[in-house]
C-alpha cells in the first residue's frame, strides 16, 4: 500500500520535521508516520492501516505536498475501503490547521471582529477561535500572553492541543491585550472568544490617536505563577489536588518544541518534556531525545535512589474481587502526593491548642452568622490564626527556588484548604486571606467548598496558595501526618477538638483542646522553627480578641 500525504488544502511544500518510522517497523492503524510543520501548526500523518513499513520515501527536512508518497506499507489487511478513506479523513485532520483550498486563509487563522460597533476611534476587537475542522472541545494547553501585553500581528495568543496536532491561535492584529477569555485547561470550540485586543495605532483606523498604555498584569496573576509552582492544566477540571515537585512541569511541557506524537510519547512515559535536551532539527525534541532522557533517568535512578517496587499480587487467587476505576482527580493527585512524599523530607510536629474561649465566642456568634447565611465553623478562626502566625514566620510562606539555592518568600497570603468532594480531594485557594475577617473567611470557605463539590472551580480558584490547611475536624480522629502541598513548605492538619483535663498548676479543669499536626519540609524549616510556629499558632487560637480584632 502506498501511503501518501493527505490533502493539505492550500499548503504545499510543507516541511517534514520528523520521520517516526523506518523500514521494517510494524505499525498499527493511526500510528504516526511523519510529522509535518507549517508556520502555523505541526501535525502528524497517521498510518491508514496496520502493517510493516517496507520503504520510507521521505527524510526529515524534505518538503512534501498533497499526494506525495511517504511510505510503502505491507498492509496486513489491505481493505480497499480503508485505503481510500484514510487520506480523506487525514485531510480533514490536516485541514483543521491547513484550511481548505477554497479558503483564502488557513482555517486556523482566527476571525477577528469588532466587539462593538465600528467607530473612527480604535475599538477593542474580539479574537475568536477559528474553524477547527472536525475538532471540537479542544483543550487550551497554554496561554501565551497576559492582560496588558503588547502583541504583534500573527503572534500566538494561545496554544491548542488535539491528539493529532498542537497549534497556535495567532492574533490578526497588533495591539494590547485587554482581556483574556480563556484559561489553560479551557475547552474551546470554533467561534469562542479568545481575547479582547485594543489594536495599536498601525492597526487602528487612521485617526485613532490612542496612547493607552498597556496595563500591568494583575498581582493575582503574578501570584499565580511562582517560579516552581505547577501550572494550571490540572485546574480546569477541578483536579488540582496536591501539586508537588518532581512531577511534570506543564508550562515547560507545553512550551517544548515537539510534535504531537513526541508529546504523546512523553506523556505515556511520564517524561517532563521541558527537561529533555532537544537534538532535532530547529531545536526540536525527537523520539530519540525522549528515549535518551528516559535511559539517563533510569540509570541515575538505579545508581541513586530508585524506589523498590511493591509486589504485584493476583488477588483473585484468594477470593472474589471487583475493579473500581480511580477518579480523574485521584489519578492526578496520587502521583503528586507521592512526588511530594518522596521528594520532601517531611517531619510532623503535633500540638494541642486550647480553644475553650474561642469556642464560646464562636457559639455566641453562630446564630448571627447563620442569619447572614454564613456557617461559622472553627476552621474560619483557625485560618485567621494561621494568617497571623504566617505573618510572623515568613519561612512558612516560602518555596525553594528551582536550583535549591534560594528561598522565595511570598508576601501574599493565599490560603489553600483541602476539600473532600465526591470526586476526590481538591485544594481551593482563598485569595488574600489576610484581608478577610473570620466572617469573610467563613463565607469564602463555604462558597469555595460548595463549588468544589459541584466541580465548578476555575483555574484561579486552585492556584497560587502559599500554605495549606487540611481539616478533618468535621469528621473525627486526632492527629495525622498531612502531606505537604509542594512546592509549599508546610501544611497544617487539624483534627476534631475534644474536652481534656488540663492541669493549671493547682487543679485539673476541662478544656476544649484542638489537635494540630504541622508537617514541614525539613530542607527549609528546622525543628525549632516548627515548634515555635505551632506554639505561637496555639497561643493565637487562645487570643480571641486578637482573632476578632478589626483588620488594619
Ligand atoms: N473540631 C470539632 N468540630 C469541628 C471541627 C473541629 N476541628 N471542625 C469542624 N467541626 C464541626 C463544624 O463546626 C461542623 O459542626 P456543626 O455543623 O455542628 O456546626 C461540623 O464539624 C462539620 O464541619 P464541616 O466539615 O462542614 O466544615 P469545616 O469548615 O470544618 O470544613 C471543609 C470545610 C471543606 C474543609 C470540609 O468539609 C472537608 O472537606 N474536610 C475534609 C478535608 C480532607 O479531606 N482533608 C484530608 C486531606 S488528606 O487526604
Amino acid at each position: 500500500m502506498d501511503v501518501t500525504v493527505p490533502d493539505l488544502g492550500e499548503f504545499s511544500d510543507v516541511e517534514v520535521i520528523e520521520v517516526l518510522v523506518k523500514a521494517g517497523d510494524v505499525v498499527g492503524v493511526e500510528d504516526s508516520l511523519i510529522t509535518l510543520e507549517t508556520d502555523k501548526a505541526t501535525m502528524d500523518v497517521p498510518s491508514p492501516a496496520a502493517g510493516k513499513v517496507s520503504e520510507v520515501k521521505v527524510d526529515a527536512g524534505s518538503v512534501v505536498s498533497s499526494g506525495d508518497l511517504i511510505v510503502v506499507l505491507e498492509s496486513e489487511e489491505p481493505k480497499a475501503e480503508e485505503t481510500n478513506d484514510q487520506p480523506a479523513r487525514e485531510s480533514a485532520e490536516v485541514e483543521e490547521s491547513a484550511g481548505s483550498a477554497a479558503d483564502s486563509e488557513p482555517k486556523f487563522k482566527p476571525d477577528a471582529e469588532p466587539a462593538a460597533e465600528p467607530a473612527a476611534k480604535a475599538e477593542p476587537r474580539l479574537v475568536n477561535v477559528p474553524d477547527l475542522g472536525d475538532f471540537s472541545d479542544v483543550e487550551v494547553i497554554e496561554v501565551l500572553v497576559a492582560v496588558g501585553d503588547e502583541v504583534e500581528a500573527e503572534q500566538g495568543l494561545i496554544m491548542l492541543e488535539t491528539d493529532k496536532a498542537t497549534m497556535d491561535v495567532p492574533t490578526p492584529v497588533a495591539g494590547s491585550i485587554q482581556e483574556l477569555k480563556v484559561k489553560v485547561g479551557s475547552r474551546i470550540n470554533p467561534g469562542d472568544a479568545v481575547a479582547l485586543i485594543l489594536p495599536s495605532a498601525a492597526d487602528a483606523p487612521a485617526d485613532n490617536g490612542t496612547t493607552e498604555s498597556p496595563r500591568q498584569p494583575a498581582p493575582a496573576n503574578v501570584a499565580d505563577a511562582p517560579p516552581s509552582a505547577p501550572p494550571g492544566p490540572v485546574a480546569f477540571d477541578q483536579t488540582t489536588a496536591l501539586p508537588a515537585v518532581g512531577v511534570v512541569d506543564e508550562t515547560a511541557f507545553s512550551r517544548a518544541h515537539a510534535s504531537p506524537s513526541i508529546r504523546k510519547l512523553a506523556r505515556e512515559l511520564g517524561v517532563d518534556l521541558g527537561r529533555v535536551r532537544a537534538g532535532g532539527r530547529k531545536g526540536r525534541v525527537t523520539s530519540d531525545d525522549v528515549k535518551a532522557f528516559v535511559k539517563r533517568t533510569l540509570k541515575e535512578g538505579i545508581a541513586g535512589s530508585a524506589l523498590p517496587e511493591v509486589p504485584t499480587v493476583d488477588f483473585a487467587k484468594f477470593g472474589p474481587v471487583e475493579e473500581v476505576k480511580l477518579s480523574r482527580i485521584q489519578k492526578i493527585s496520587g502521583p503528586r502526593l507521592h512526588a511530594s512524599w518522596v521528594n520532601l523530607p517531611h517531619v510532623t510536629q503535633h500540638d494541642d491548642a486550647d480553644i475553650t474561649e474561642l469556642e464560646k465566642k464562636r457559639q455566641s456568634l453562630k446564630a448571627d452568622a447563620q442569619s447572614k447565611n454564613v456557617k461559622l465553623t472553627p476552621l474560619a478562626f483557625i485560618m485567621r490564626a494561621v494568617v497571623l502566625t504566617l505573618a510572623e514566620f515568613p519561612q512558612f510562606r516560602s518555596s525553594l527556588s528551582a536550583d535549591g539555592q534560594k528561598l522565595i518568600v511570598k508576601d501574599y497570603y493565599h490560603l489553600g484548604f483541602a476539600a473532600d468532594t465526591p470526586k476526590g480531594l481538591v485544594v481551593p485557594v482563598i485569595r488574600d486571606a489576610d484581608s478577610k475577617d473570620v466572617y469573610e473567611l467563613a463565607e469564602a470557605l463555604g462558597e469555595l467548598s460548595s463549588r468544589a463539590r459541584d466541580s465548578k472551580l476555575g483555574a484561579d480558584d486552585v492556584q497560587g496558595g502559599v500554605f495549606t490547611i487540611s481539616s478533618l475536624g468535621g469528621i473525627g480522629g486526632s492527629y495525622f501526618t498531612p502531606i505537604i502541598n509542594a512546592p509549599e513548605v508546610a501544611i497544617l492538619g487539624v483534627s476534631r477538638s475534644s474536652f481534656k483535663p488540663i492541669y493549671d498548676g493547682t487543679e485539673f479543669s476541662p478544656r476544649l483542646m484542638l489537635p494540630l499536626s504541622l508537617s514541614y519540609d525539613h530542607r527549609v524549616i528546622d525543628g525549632a522553627q516548627a515548634a515555635r510556629f505551632i506554639t505561637r499558632l496555639s497561643e493565637t487560637l487562645g487570643q480571641v480578641d486578637r482573632l476578632m480584632a478589626a483588620l488594619p
